[in-house]
């Protein structure tokens, strides 16, 4: 392994040991959980997404290995934000920041979470969810531009720890435009892109069957088949965005080539998620591994170094 290239990087102001790091969703709703990505060569960890109140979540079956990636609609389980919020002081024993996910029901939850969430000064940041597929009757606040406007003037002016969201993915030119426009207006900490494709379905070709039991088997599609979404709007806000705003990339990285596609883009970290419930915690060591031996290949030893600096055939 290549000593002299360091992965180390930047986000909400804090110094994150390495680049890659989970997701919110796989492996991370409990203490236990949490204790093991801390542990592990995760150069941060990230909770699962947090409402105001504990939730079982969706009927099972609800998440799918596809083997190109996965589909889920897990409807938000989790222990509750308190439950969240306390793990703050016990991160304390690792050498990476504790990064907090929100994702209350309604806009009132999520002024009420972020206010209560002041005294928690251990928690390095606030990745506030605009993007969950999967509640119904509850749509993505990420695809509704002045809902988006209306959560964020409502949640910055009580939020004491620095503040990033996580958004879906954008398909359309203006969308990305529009929504970075909402976004430039607030001073965000950093940008997460891409929650899963939403309300994807895939299907058993011998039973005919669809794959999982919530809302007649649509979910949320991660893995493989994201990459190129998620590659093109990690390169369109890193683009769009005021630069301060550090760009976290999230879809599709299962090699040390997705991930370092995704900082060629403009990504400041990487997120597994898909690849992280597959293979376990081992995923961070060797992903940075294999990120590390591209760099050293290309005489690069820093992300600095290439970071955002995708080549176009346009000169
Ligand atoms: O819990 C989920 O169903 C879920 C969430 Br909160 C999310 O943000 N993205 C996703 O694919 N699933």
């Amino acid at each position: 392994m290549p000593s002299s290239v360091s992965l180390s990087t930047q986000v909400a102001g804090v110094v994150l040991p390495s680049c890659i790091y989970n997701a919110s969703g796989p492996l991370c709703s409990h203490e236990d959980e949490l204790h093991v990505i801390g542990q592990s060569a995760s150069g941060a960890i990230l909770s699962k997404s947090a409402t105001r109140e504990k939730r079982m979540g969706n009927e099972e079956p609800r998440y799918v290995d596809t083997g190109w990636g996965s589909i889920n609609s897990m409807g938000l389980p989790n222990e509750g934000y308190l439950y969240y919020a306390r793990f703050a002081q016990q991160a304390v024993a690792y050498d990476k920041p504790y990064f907090m996910s929100v994702s209350g029901l309604s806009l009132e939850d999520n002024v009420h979470i972020i206010r209560e969430l002041e005294p928690f000064e251990h928690i390095a940041g606030i990745e506030l969810n605009l993007s969950c597929p999967n509640v119904p009757g509850k749509p993505q606040t990420g695809y509704d531009f002045e809902q988006s406007r209306r959560t964020l003037e409502a949640v910055f002016p009580v939020c004491k720890q620095p503040l990033g969201v996580k958004l879906p993915p954008y398909f359309d030119i203006p969308h990305f435009q529009m929504m970075a426009e909402v976004l430039n207006d607030f001073p965000l900490a950093f940008v997460t892109c891409v929650n899963s494709i939403g309300n994807g379905l895939v299907i058993d070709l011998d039973s005919e069957q669809v794959l999982i039991r919530p809302k007649h088997g649509f979910g949320g599609i991660g893995g493989d088949y994201i990459k190129p979404t998620a590659l093109a709007n990690v390169r369109q806000f890193y683009t769009l965005l005021d630069k301060n705003v550090a760009i976290i990339g999230c879809g599709g990285v299962r090699s040390g080539e997705d991930a370092f596609e995704h900082i060629l883009c403009g990504a400041s970290a990487v997120q597994i998620g898909t690849q992280f419930m597959r293979e376990g915690t081992a995923c961070f060591e060797r992903i940075a591994g294999e990120l590390k031996n591209i760099m050293a290949k290309k005489g690069y030893s820093c992300l600095e170094d290439f970071k955002g600096r995708l080549k176009t055939l346009d000169g």
